[in-house]
């Protein structure tokens, strides 16, 4: 459970670190399977190259260009993320922030294993993830649980805090819903970014409208991330949208 404390800061700031939540040898058998998966090479998968972000292998052929960057699907890929998905510590903590009992868990997006790897990892720029939801509320939140430690040497996530209170004008992004760099007052909003450092088993919850971004891997190892997001049961997705193309889980 949060403290009310942490409930506050989530609401101030738009996110909240639980340290620990997940113990160790949930964070060793998710490991273990993702690194599995990894090797096979199993499907769905997202490769580096199809988002084309700066950093990434520019063809399939390129080196690097068959460079995984999240698993996809992460609830069917094996009992044990879905369990991790719906653990009832992670239900206790969201119910606290959403203040309600009936949580969804959305299969469309996120629900997955992020592969940060190093050499060919590219850049995350300034976003909302609200950039790949349509639900009836823009009022999501993420659970991403790290496996690893994560820090600025491996690409951890840098937010800004409060920035989900914020609207901004379409102008401020690019076609892409990035925060645009070349803006003055883009450029002082992302000077008050913090990083997030995390330990294995630590969880970062954050809400869908708040501004984050991620640097490359630059260490040698893989960092692996299992990230779920969630939602009101009953917030709908938009029909006909890739927010409603599977079945949200009622956890
Ligand atoms: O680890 C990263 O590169 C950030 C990923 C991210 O922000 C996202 O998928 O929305």
């Amino acid at each position: 459970m949060l403290t009310a404390a942490d409930v506050s800061r989530f609401h101030k700031n738009g996110f909240v670190v639980a340290e620990g939540l997940a113990d160790g040898e949930v964070c060793d058998e998710l490991q273990a399977l993702a690194v599995n998966h990894l090797q096979q090479n199993l499907a769905p998968v997202e490769y580096e190259v199809d988002l084309q972000y700066p950093g990434s292998p520019v063809h399939p052929e390129a080196l690097g260009g068959m460079t995984v960057r999240r698993l996809l699907q992460a609830c069917s890929r094996d009992l044990a993320f879905r369990k991790w998905a719906a653990h009832a510590s992670v239900k206790a903590c969201l119910q606290q922030l959403f203040e309600l009992e009936q949580i969804g868990l959305s299969q469309c997006h996120h629900n997955c294993i992020m592969t940060k790897q190093p050499g060919f990892s590219s850049v995350t720029l300034w976003h909302q993830d609200n950039r790949y939801w349509a639900f009836d509320q823009d009022n999501l939140i993420s659970v991403w649980l790290a496996l690893d430690e994560e820090n600025h040497k491996n690409g951890c996530l840098r937010v800004i805090p409060g920035s989900h209170r914020l609207a901004l004008d379409p102008g401020r992004f690019d076609a892409s819903l990035f925060l645009r760099a070349d803006l003055a007052e883009n450029k002082a909003l992302i000077k008050r970014a913090e990083r997030v450092e995390l330990k294995a088993g630590d969880i970062l919850f954050f809400h869908s409208k708040l501004f984050h971004a991620a640097g490359r891997n630059l260490s040698d190892q893989i960092k692996f991330s299992v990230v779920f997001t969630y939602h009101d049961f009953n917030n709908h997705p938009i029909a006909a949208t890739r927010s409603a193309q599977f079945p949200s889980i009622n956890i």
